[in-house]
């Protein structure tokens, strides 16, 4: 019995080590903390989720191996037959039902924040403006601050750069050309949908300098696989020299690749 849970252990200890997860990864669940707002926003409440569920589940656990262990058939008297246990009914029915408010707290708590923006008339801080548009089968991403027609599309072959200035706040506006796309940055926690006909909007800050995998989450069609793109976070001047380049530019649809 003693072996088998010391190889249970070392599989356990060398699959975490085989993923690769470094010991803040693991810490945050598979998320590192302090990339973004959003993720500031998410990060408690994911650990939290988790954490909630470990315990629930080893309760349970024990409850159902308990009973398999020290309650076996001992003889062959029939054993008591039990109806109705009110405080046992009364509690599995209050339990669940405080966790499950508890957590739908927090999600309400994380989601306003998340959701907000700066109002347009707002000049009491910078903010940028993105619109990024999904289309079959990449991105558009267009930044005000460049100036009308200044998109930067990317092609499956040429998955587009999208630049952020850390530490600044970024508004954007998600669509889509065709159907639906999901714009998603794993590290940051985001996932917004791309709808054709509605603009929605997310705004964020992103907190550390580096480039990040962004992808498609809705199934989009045949080439959905193909829908990335990298999300660079640069300096403030970084980012201004990269928007003059955008404004520079001569061509009215500047290739992904050239970001
Ligand atoms: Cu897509």
């Amino acid at each position: 019995m003693r072996k088998r849970s010391l190889a249970l252990l070392a599989l356990l200890s060398s699959s975490l080590f085989l993923a690769g997860c470094s010991s803040q990864e693991l810490r945050g669940f598979g998320f590192e903390e302090g990339l973004s707002s959003v993720n500031d926003a998410s990060l408690g409440l994911w650990q939290g989720a988790w954490i909630t569920a470990a315990v629930v589940g080893l309760i349970t656990m024990i409850l159902i191996i308990w009973p398999i262990a020290f309650h076996r058939k001992k003889n062959e008297d029939f054993p008591k037959q039990t109806q109705y246990n009110i405080p046992v009914e009364v509690s599995y029915t209050v339990i669940p039902f405080i966790i499950v408010a508890v957590i739908f707290a927090y999600t309400a708590r994380a989601q306003n924040e998340i959701k907000e923006v700066t109002p347009l008339s707002s000049q009491s801080e910078v903010v940028h403006d993105i619109t990024v548009n999904g289309f079959q089968w990449s991105w558009q991403f267009t930044y005000q601050e460049a100036g009308p027609g200044r998109t930067v599309t990317g092609t499956p072959a040429k998955p587009p750069t999208l630049y952020m200035p850390v530490g600044e706040k970024v508004r954007f506006k998600i669509t889509a050309s065709d159907v639906v796309h999901g714009f998603w940055i794993p590290a940051f926690m985001i996932q917004i949908q791309n709808i054709p006909g509605v603009e929605n909007q997310i705004e964020f800050t992103a907190k550390k300098v580096g480039t990040y995998p962004g992808r498609c989450n809705i199934l989009c069609g045949r080439q959905h696989s193909q829908m990335l793109f990298n999300v660079k976070v640069v300096s403030v001047s970084e980012y201004k020299s990269y928007i003059q380049s955008l404004q520079a530019s001569e061509d009215e649809q500047i290739q992904g690749a050239n970001a």
